[in-house]
């Protein structure tokens, strides 16, 4: 099968005719080639972008949110066929297909086709003189690239709010993952999204990602990926004064204090590890367990670590899938032969597995842990995006935020402890856009979402994300 791209509302074949290989993860074989696109196909995107762009930023926010709405409604009704995609496109198990990435595709359209009729701006009255009011316009032409973990889920995070302020969007997936952006477009075509409304562009991020992010008249990028990719996009971006939102990598930890309801914090921390493949920029990848704990939540880990199934990701009952490339499963093996030369044990796990049959080539591994290594070693350090975890003891609460806060990332965390207290004062202190007390990905798409340090710029969800898709103007009348 060879996918197209989306572009004036029609589905065309790249400019140069030049098609990239599609991988399935799970079986290791190319299963459909995706358009190669570059510059020409980008140039065409933005003129088409534009020319819708009049009608688009002008109509009713009533009969826009009505269109985002038929989107949502026709991703739910598709739920099956896409989750089907979704999964063999990317090696995840289908229960998070099913469950997770599809339902949240949804509820993205949903949710900002909601927000967009709700959504104010600011007014201030200075008594006799004058009031102030601001405007907030679409920006016009915005790019969209996103990667491959959860590939319809954060394409759509993005494609939303930027419709529904107004915005005409040339978008990127990932070219791991196209398979769901191509079912999206001809989801679009049948919600009857005026042509040109949302473009799609298909290939490497080095091409046609970079010929988004170059182009003069794409007003911001809005980008999650890798930390080095965002660097890179920024170099380009910043100095063309494009708004940027950088979601990036993480390197998350859960603090585990003695106190906590054990339970819940055992049960959540083998989601927050391993769900996905670990393939989550929200992931807990260093386990911290206060010291009267320690064995005993380490020992648990150990044996519910060693009882998740990995196997055929179109199997119901498995937990793991694949991960999402040959060269990605690669990098995550590297990381697991480095924590050895760090001085680090692996507890359990981290073996290439044979499913054998027609799976005998795909990427998997088994979920691994990874103990005794200092918090300065590179796999406490670098974002391994993969099923490999560390775990660590440690002593005092301050103790515990130094270890947290101890590295180049700051997306997320969690905190485990029965003590409002001690929860309050450690979420204060903790270098994250992002805490979860006694939970884990409990999302509110309201809520601002992103990082600090390395972990990028901006905030995406709720109204922030339609701030950021529009340009405030402030308005000053002086009255007569
Ligand atoms: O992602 P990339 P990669 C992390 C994770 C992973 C590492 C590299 O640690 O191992 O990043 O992954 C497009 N201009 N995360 O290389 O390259 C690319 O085509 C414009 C964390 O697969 O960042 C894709 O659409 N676009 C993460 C998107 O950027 C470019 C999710 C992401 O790809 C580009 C994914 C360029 N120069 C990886 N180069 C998270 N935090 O959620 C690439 N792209």
């Amino acid at each position: 099968m060879f996918l197209k791209n989306f572009i004036d509302g029609v589905l065309v074949p790249p400019y140069s005719g030049v098609h990239l290989d599609n991988v399935n993860p799970a079986t290791g074989k190319i299963y459909s080639y995706i358009p190669d696109s570059d510059e020409h196909d980008v140039q065409l995107a933005v003129e088409a972008a534009e020319k819708a762009f009049p009608t688009w930023s002008k109509m009713s926010i009533d009969e826009r949110s009505r269109v985002l709405m038929r989107i949502a409604d026709l991703i739910e009704s598709k739920l099956e066929e896409l989750a089907l995609a979704e999964t063999i496109d990317s090696g995840k198990a289908i229960s998070t297909s099913r469950t997770v990435d599809i339902p949240r595709a949804q509820a993205n359209f949903r949710f900002f086709a909601n927000a967009i009729t709700q959504f104010g701006s600011e007014s201030y009255h200075a008594a006799g003189e004058a009031i102030n009011y601001t405007l907030r316009q679409p920006l016009g032409v915005v790019g969209c690239i996103s990667p491959w973990n959860l590939p319809l889920y954060l394409f759509t995070w993005k494609i939303a709010p930027a419709l529904a302020a107004g915005n005409c969007v040339v978008a990127k997936p990932s070219e791991l993952t196209p398979m769901t952006a191509f079912l999206l477009s001809q989801i679009c075509i049948e919600a009857g999204l005026p042509a040109g409304v949302l473009n799609i562009v298909h290939g490497l991020g080095g091409k046609a990602g970079q010929a988004i992010v170059e182009h003069s008249r794409i007003k911001a990028i809005s980008f999650t990926g890798g930390t080095v990719t965002g660097r890179k996009i920024a170099q380009v971006a910043a100095p063309m004064f494009k708004k940027l939102s950088l979601e990036l990598g993480g390197k998350n930890p859960n603090l585990i204090f003695a106190d906590c309801n054990f339970e819940e914090a055992i049960a959540t921390t083998i989601r927050s590890s391993f769900a996905n493949n670990g393939q989550i920029c929200l992931c807990g990848s260093r386990v911290y367990v206060q010291v009267p704990i320690y064995e005993r939540f380490r020992d648990e880990l150990i044996k519910r670590t060693n009882a998740l199934k990995t196997g055929n990701p179109l199997e119901e009952q498995h937990d793991l899938g694949a991960l999402v490339s040959k060269g990605h499963l690669e990098k995550v093996q590297g990381y697991l032969e480095l924590a050895k030369a760090e001085g680090g044990t692996i507890l359990c796990g981290g073996e290439r597995l044979n499913i054998g049959g027609e799976n005998a080539e795909g990427y998997f591994l088994s979920p691994a842990i990874i103990e005794g290594l200092s918090n300065e070693a590179r796999c406490n350090q670098e974002e391994i995006f993969g099923p490999v975890i560390t775990i660590t003891p440690f002593d005092t609460e301050a103790e515990a935020i130094e270890l947290a806060n101890g590295t180049g990332y700051g997306l997320a965390s969690t905190v485990w402890t029965q003590d409002i207290s001690r929860a309050n004062r450690v979420a204060e202190q903790l270098q994250a856009g992002i805490v979860w007390i006694n939970c884990w990905m409990l999302r509110d798409l309201r809520t601002p979402f992103g990082g600090v340090k390395n972990s990028g710029v901006g905030r995406e969800g709720g109204f922030e994300a339609l701030r950021f898709f529009t340009e405030a103007k402030n308005v000053c009348v002086k009255y007569g």
